[in-house]
């Protein structure tokens, strides 16, 4: 069994759709490890999308990130990592496969509900930002 980390984002939170996402995670077979209800702070949201720092979006996204609760779900699944990312669809709403989370729900490329590792060598530095 392949692990990988997901995160409700503060848009997730706000519209009370946690409990719509994890139920649709746990039917698409995914069980879940540990999780952390946590307020980032920006010096912790920037370490995580360090990644992004170039890009023009990025002070949108830690602001966004910062704005309110997020929740950690560290999960397990065969192929977890790709397993997540078709369930979730892509970045831009308007480009998922409606039958995705974010194809569903999503408002827009920045409030798109759910963070997923992108490959298992992030998945395992994400894990372990996290979750000790
Ligand atoms: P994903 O979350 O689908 O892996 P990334 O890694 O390309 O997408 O981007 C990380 C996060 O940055 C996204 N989840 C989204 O919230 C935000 N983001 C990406 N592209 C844009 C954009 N063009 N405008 C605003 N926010 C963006």
């Amino acid at each position: 069994m392949a692990r990988t980390l997901g995160i409700l984002k503060p848009d997730c939170i706000r519209r009370k759709l946690m409990g719509t996402v994890i139920k649709r995670l746990e039917e698409e077979g995914f069980t879940i490890i540990d999780v952390r209800f946590t307020q980032l702070s920006v010096e912790k949201a920037e370490r995580f999308y360090a990644i992004h720092k170039e890009r023009p979006f990025f002070g949108d996204l830690i602001e966004f990130m910062t704005s309110g609760p997020v929740f950690v779900m560290h999960l397990e699944h065969e192929n977890a990592v790709r397993h997540l990312r078709d369930v979730i669809g892509a970045t831009d709403p308007a480009e998922a496969d409606p039958g995705t989370i974010r194809g569903q729900l999503a408002e827009s490329k920045q409030n798109n509900l759910v963070h997923a590792s992108d490959s298992d060598e992030n998945a395992n530095i994400e894990i372990h930002y996290f979750f000790q």
